[in-house]
């Protein structure tokens, strides 16, 4: 599948071709034939993401914060696809491309037209403009497991070894010491590719899904995501899944390191992993225990049990693609489960063709190439947020956005997931019944904070809009609250999937070295928030349905929010960039109850620390490294996004400081186009304290809704 080499003078696809259709909550993109484009013009939408010239007409100029929410809808709505949700791009994280690359190299399947052009235009693109690597995530500086796996990447794609580019990483990837250095993900991935050798592999035993689940650490207790990427990884490990050498990967072995590949002691790689790399160190605890699992896997393997580990193994990776319809929790586990299914059933199985053709789920096309995203989209989660902001800026009411509206509680209602997973139990899955997703059902996995961002937009938009019909009926809002209330953990907070399964410790044998605190569920301020909100909003209108249980949930809720604020008044934000969003989320939920600057000291605390933050421009700004290293860490510019969350808050908070707040919406004014949108700046999001994430319609969303909020509370005064 190499194709021809590509050498200097790589052109993208015509962008013209390229289409985003919607199809029940999926959102794919088709490179179309020049007659097929002919025939199915570009929509605003797909211009929009592809960086082309877009009509939007010009708008009178906003002189109130009612004025540019107005305006700022008006933009927006024209990116609402026929099914009622807003697509979006959620890249960001830079590991993900090449485990789509690797499995489709060894797996022999082809890119569909378009596809490959344009990754490789991402990938370049992407490159660090000073050393020509790539990091863990688009912000971040280089490293080798984003370098290593970026240029193996770009290889199998066709570019040459000598091509500008390739040359560049290379250099990059030497100077960090080589391919050797990468963190385990990317050993596996190259030992998957067979260019690393699986001895230089800490080991991943299929053996732990053979242990009694009645162990503190037995597999199913880890965070969903990480369980996930261990099933199928185990499997391919325990099997030393390894394709047949080919030319390309002979001549990769020699690229990728600072020494000939048949010289390297490959078991002293097992914990070599570069500095630049290393976020979170291997514990003693870890070394210690690799080293026994090093001999075990050698016990085991004399008594056979290998056989029966690798088939436990397998039967997870099943349940988990049929519990998603072959889509899986994520990218990471997604591709991994596409190549067991290769190795266990082969390349003509019905499960394998399934797995290819839902690869498209998590493709997106962009004016700079195509990329992978996070998740199969954020369909939910924006469309619900974005309901709610319209609803509270009063724009749900003027007739122009019936439609709009009206669409999206047709998505809302389509999106919620309306049974439980086939393989619950055995699969080691929450019930599913009743939740809404954060991309679509097809995915369905319950999250606790979109199930109840999802009932908070459906009772809004049922109970205060007098043209929307009800959809959703009182049954299906009772299923929600049932999830939501199932979900909360012993310190009364909410996690983000499941409830917490296992102990702490088990952070201590966290192999993954790049990302912190992945190995169990932790309760959060923001799912505890949104969970809060979703109770009393499904409280007012329903007062009798498992009432006691409702309040007894909310108060031990807010009582986790308020234990879990800093000294200095703020909260640490694991989803978004950092304690700006969190702060805003602990602030409405610390005003639902009651609470306000004038009669709390927290909620005078956190106006304290968020006016402390505001910049000699009226706005915010903080970079993603806060998440990195638990402190605030400003940003060198203001951002449109963070200013918004600090205002939601100071506004939620009742701050008395209209001044300051009026500086920022003045801020947020200023930076607006016009035609109603605001330009991309920062990235947004988070994940695992080291990854930043793209939320590219927060800049729409939370400007709006803050702008409403203004006006709500301040009507014109500016
Ligand atoms: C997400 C995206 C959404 C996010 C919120 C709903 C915003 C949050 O409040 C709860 C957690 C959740 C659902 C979340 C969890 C982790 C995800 C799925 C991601 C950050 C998107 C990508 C990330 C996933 C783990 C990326 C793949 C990488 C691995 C380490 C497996």
């Amino acid at each position: 599948m190499t194709g021809a080499a590509i050498n200097k003078t790589h052109s993208p696809t015509d962008r013209t071709r390229w289409r985003l259709r919607a199809d029940e909550g999926r959102q794919t993109w088709h490179y179309l034939t020049e007659e097929e484009s002919k025939a199915n013009p570009q929509t605003d939408t797909d211009k929009y993401w592809l960086d082309l010239k877009l009509d939007a007409p010009t708008l009178p100029k906003a002189t109130t914060a009612l004025e540019a929410a107005r305006n700022g809808f008006e933009f927006f709505k024209r990116l609402q696809n026929e099914e009622g949700f807003w697509p979006g791009e959620y890249g960001g994280p830079m590991f993900l491309l090449p485990g789509l690359v690797i499995t489709y190299y060894v797996t022999g399947v082809k890119f569909p037209e378009g596809w490959s052009q344009e990754i490789i235009q991402y990938l370049f693109n992407r490159a660090d403009k000073e050393d020509g690597g790539w990091g863990l995530h688009i912000e971040g500086h280089s490293t080798v497991f984003g370098t290593a796996l970026n240029y193996i990447a770009l290889r199998l794609l066709g570019v040459d070894a000598d091509h500008p580019v390739c040359v560049k990483a290379r250099g990059t990837l030497h100077k960090l010491g080589g391919a050797t250095g990468s963190p385990s993900w990317g050993k596996f991935w190259m030992a998957a590719l067979g260019v690393y050798d699986w001895e230089g592999m800490n080991p991943v035993p299929p053996e732990l899904w053979l242990l009694p689940h009645i162990l503190p650490f037995h597999p199913a207790r880890y965070w969903c995501h990480t369980r996930n990427v261990y099933i199928s990884m185990s499997y391919l490990y325990g099997r030393r899944a390894t394709p047949p050498l080919t030319d390309l990967t002979r001549q990769l072995r020699e690229e990728l390191y600072t020494q000939p590949y048949d010289t390297i002691a490959w078991h002293q790689q097992r914990n070599n992993i570069c500095k630049a790399d290393e976020y979170y160190p291997h514990t003693r605890l870890l070394n210690f225990l690799n080293r026994g699992l090093v001999l075990a896997e050698k016990v085991t393997g004399s008594v056979g049990l290998r056989a029966a580990a690798l088939k436990a193994a397998y039967v997870q990776v099943k349940y988990e693609d049929e519990n998603t319809h072959y889509l899986d929790i994520g990218p990471v586990n997604k591709m991994m489960n596409t190549l067991s299914t290769f190795y266990e059933e082969g390349k003509d199985s019905e499960a394998f063709q399934k797995h290819v053709k839902n690869n498209i789920d998590f493709m997106w096309m962009s004016g700079g190439g195509m990329m992978m995203n996070g998740t199969n989209g954020s369909q939910l989660w924006d469309t619900a947020l974005l309901i709610q902001g319209v609803i509270e800026s009063g724009l749900a009411k003027e007739p122009q956005n019936h439609e709009a509206m009206k669409k999206g509680l047709k998505f809302l209602d389509d999106c919620q997931i309306k049974k439980n997973p086939p393989f619950m139990k055995e699969g080691w899955r929450d019930p599913t019944l009743g939740a809404w997703p954060f991309s679509n059902k097809w995915q369905g996995y319950t999250v606790s904070d979109c199930t109840s961002e999802g009932l908070k937009a459906v009772l809004l938009l049922q109970g205060k809009l007098s043209y929307t019909e009800v959809r959703v009926s009182d049954k299906r809002l009772e299923q929600a609250v049932d999830i939501v209330l199932g979900l909360q953990n012993k310190n009364g907070g909410f996690a983000s999937y499941e409830s917490v399964r296992g102990p702490q410790w088990l952070e201590w044998i966290n192999p993954a070295e790049v990302f912190g605190n992945i190995m169990i569920e932790y309760t959060y301020p923001e799912c505890s928030t949104a969970c809060v909100l979703g109770l009393t909003y499904f409280r007012e209108q329903r007062p009798n349905y498992r009432r006691d249980e409702i309040d007894a949930t909310i108060e031990r809720a807010i009582q986790f929010i308020l234990k879990d604020q800093r000294a200095d008044g703020s909260w640490y934000g694991s989803w978004a960039i950092c304690f700006t969003y969190a702060t805003m989320f602990a602030c409405e939920s610390l005003s639902s109850v009651g609470l306000s600057y004038s009669n709390s000291e927290a909620v005078k605390n956190a106006c304290g620390f968020l006016l402390s933050k505001q910049r000699a421009d009226g706005g915010w700004g903080e970079s993603y490294k806060s998440c990195e290293q638990h402190r605030y860490i400003e940003h060198k510019d203001t951002q449109v996004v963070q200013t918004a969350w600090a205002l939601m808050a100071l506004m939620a908070a009742k701050c008395p400081d209209h001044e300051a707040i009026k500086r920022g919406i003045r801020m947020i004014m200023s930076r607006q186009q016009p035609d109603g949108q605001w330009k991309q700046e920062a990235i947004e999001g988070i994940f695992n304290h080291s990854c930043s994430i793209s939320y590219p319609n927060y800049k729409h969303i939370f400007t709006i809704w803050v702008l409403g909020r203004y006006a709500k509370t301040y009507g014109d005064d500016l």
